[in-house]
Parts: structure tokens; C-alpha cells; sequence
């Protein structure tokens, strides 16, 4: 089944040794060092998107309302900068989620586990071999963006981040980003606070498609979702992949990200 759900004709998954497959690997990885973030095209076949969009569908009554302030790097504030700085520029993030442990034995589930998808996105980012999370609820979230939420300007925790797009916007839910612009070592404060003020030259606006998969350099690319404006959801699928085996969420995000409900941590 899961094979139904990519678009096999485009992007040869389960033939990777063919040279079809490994020059469009060569291809995106180049694009991604240099971009810092790709956007696939029709990723995801028709019944790819029916049938994603059908099982969130029957889930979403189930679906976490989160809400919190953040700012680029974080949910604190810190009293010892200035109002203005990066690191207190509080803003709104709003989306319904469903989390992984919302999703047994479902087709998103077996997209996310299956190797082959694994293999691509590790090649692509130039890793041997990448893992599965290893946290019950954050491996994936699937993001409902109802009129009124988005995602403010943030970093992500993990060094790459995938996103499934399966229903898009177009009034407002703007994918913005402006990559690689810290490095491990520097926050590059003076640039970020230039993204937040809409004065910087490095944002890039892309209007997602449904059935594109966005690949990111997440923790070094500032990204948002602007502020949704029509009655239909945005929605997305994050799949968090891994360079070491059993990497968790820090249990004040996992709070914030899924709620007092979600499951506790493997012990
Ligand atoms: O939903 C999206 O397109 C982006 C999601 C995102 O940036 C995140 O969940 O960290
Ligand atoms: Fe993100």
C-alpha cells in the first residue's frame, strides 16, 4: 500500500540503485546544501493525499488545540536583554495537532517507517543512516492549521526536518524561510532580529503545494507559517528523523507541543 502513496513515476524510491534515482539524489542534496531547504513537487500521488487527508480526517475531534509564545530560539524570555532583542520577541504559534501516538497502524505510520522514504531523505542529507524518534508523540505530527493559526518564526531542535504538505493555503499559510541563517555556534542575532523587523533580503516566500514534501535545514533555517485566512486547513505532516537512534522531545516541549494528556517518555 505504502508504495501507492508516492509518486514512484517521479521520484524512483524503490529503485535506488538506478541512475535515475541517484541523480535526482545528487541533484536535491546539492540544492539543499546551497538552499538549506527543497520543496518536492507531487511527492505524494492523488491517493497518496485522499488517503492522508482521510485519516486525519477521522481524527481530528482527537486533535491537541495548541497555543503558545515563542520566540526564534525558544518559550523564554530572558530579562537580561533588551525588550527588543531575538531572544524576547514573544509571538504566536497556533495549529491542532495529532501526534504519533494518534496514529497507530495508520498509512502516515507506515510512510514514516518505510525504509525506503528512509533511505532517500538520508541520502539527500547526506547522512549513512538516519533513525526513527524515538519519542511516542513527536516522530510525527500532523499539523491542522485552522482560519486564524500559523507558526511564528522559529528554529527547529532537529538538525533537518521533513514535511509532508497535504493540504495547502492560499489566502495567508505562506511557507517563509530564510536558511541557514545561524550556525551551531552563532545565533547571528543582528540577522534573525532583521527577519523579525521584515527588513532582511533572505526571506523566501513558498506557497506549499498539497502533495509536496519540503526537506529543511531546520535548526540553522529561521521558518514560519503566516497566519491562515480561509475556512479550509492548511495541513502538514512532519516526520522527524534522527542521526542517533532514541532522540526525545525535552518534556517542557513535549507539554506545550501535545498537551498534559500525551504519553509519558519510554523509562
Ligand atoms: O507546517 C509546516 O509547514 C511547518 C511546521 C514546522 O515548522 C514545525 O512543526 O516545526
Ligand atoms: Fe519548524
Amino acid at each position: 500500500m505504502t508504495t501507492s502513496l508516492v509518486n514512484l513515476s517521479e521520484y524512483p524510491l524503490h529503485e535506488p540503485e538506478s541512475a535515475r534515482y541517484q541523480s535526482l539524489v545528487a541533484q536535491q542534496k546539492q540544492l539543499l546544501s546551497t538552499e538549506g531547504m527543497i520543496n518536492l513537487p507531487n511527492f505524494l500521488t492523488t491517493e497518496g493525499i485522499r488517503t492522508c487527508k482521510q485519516e486525519i480526517a477521522d481524527r481530528t475531534d482527537i486533535a491537541y488545540h495548541a497555543k503558545s509564545e515563542r520566540h526564534p530560539y525558544g518559550y523564554h524570555r530572558h530579562p537580561e536583554h533588551p525588550q527588543d532583542h531575538p531572544l524576547n520577541r514573544m509571538a504566536k504559534t497556533q495549529s491542532f495537532r495529532l501526534a504519533h501516538h494518534h496514529l497507530p497502524a495508520t498509512e502516515i505510520d507506515a510512510l514514516y517507517r518505510w525504509p525506503p522514504l528512509r533511505r532517500f531523505i538520508a541520502d539527500i542529507t547526506g547522512n549513512q543512516q538516519i533513525y526513527l524518534s524515538g519519542d511516542p508523540s513527536n516522530a510525527v505530527v500532523v499539523q491542522v492549521y485552522k482560519e486564524g493559526c500559523g507558526q511564528a518564526w522559529h528554529f527547529d531542535q532537529a538538525l533537518f526536518s521533513t514535511i509532508l504538505n497535504v493540504a495547502e493555503s492560499t489566502a495567508g499559510g505562506i511557507f517563509e524561510c530564510a536558511p541557514r541563517i545561524r550556525t551551531e555556534e552563532d545565533p547571528n542575532y543582528t540577522d534573525v532580529q532583521s527577519v523579525l523587523d521584515d527588513k532582511s533580503d533572505r526571506v523566501q516566500q513558498h506557497h506549499v503545494k498539497a502533495g509536496s514534501f519540503t526537506i529543511m535545514l531546520g535548526r540553522y533555517t529561521l521558518h514560519r507559517v503566516t497566519t491562515i485566512e480561509q475556512q479550509q486547513p492548511r495541513i502538514s505532516i512532519v516526520l522527524s528523523y534522527e542521526q542517533q537512534p532514541d532522540v526525545y522531545m525535552d518534556l517542557e516541549t513535549r507539554k506545550t507541543s501535545f498537551g498534559p494528556t500525551a504519553p509519558e517518555l519510554p523509562a
